[in-house]
């Protein structure tokens, strides 16, 4: 009966970390009440080591969740950042308590606004290719999906241009 117990669980864990990859590429990647739409990446500009990675995130619960984590074998680093304007600055800045997903809404990381930042990159990334990424949300919990990579300088996602 243990033995029977275990191998579900094991079987469980299985499922929870198998990378989803949409059949199409405007389904949405669904975890608890969370739906993760459109996911792309930006290709590596020339050498450099960061990157970063886009999506719109809906809450389709009754409670807010929270993005606390991000993370890819792709980057040694990965941050949750805003971008702001300060003096006709650009700037970023990391989301020190996680990103609030209200309940019932969603949030859009865009280029010039929030994003996943990958620092460190420690292979190109490839405009065509796509690169596995972790995102991690403190209760709907951790998902993994493939984030199709779109030209250096694209301001939106491959699929929707
Ligand atoms: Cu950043």
């Amino acid at each position: 009966m243990r033995f029977i117990l275990s191998s579900a669980l094991a079987a469980m864990a299985l499922a929870a970390i198998s990378v989803q990859a949409p059949a199409f590429a405007e389904d949405p990647v669904s975890v608890g009440d969370l739906r993760i739409m459109h996911p792309w990446a930006r290709a590596s500009a020339g050498h450099g080591k960061s990157g970063a990675a886009f999506m719109t995130i809906a809450n389709t619960g009754g409670a807010d969740d929270k993005l606390v984590a991000a993370s890819t074998a792709n980057a040694k680093k990965t941050e949750i950042h805003e971008t702001t304007m300060e003096d006709g600055v650009m700037k970023m800045r990391m989301l020190m308590g996680g990103l609030t997903i209200p309940a019932g809404g969603e949030v859009a990381l865009k280029p010039m606004g929030l994003h996943v930042m990958l620092m460190g990159v420690t292979e190109k990334l490839v405009e065509g290719e796509t690169l596995v990424l972790t995102l991690t949300f403190e209760k709907a919990g951790s998902v993994e999906f493939a984030v199709p990579i779109g030209g250096p300088g694209a301001m939106m996602a491959p699929n929707m241009n």
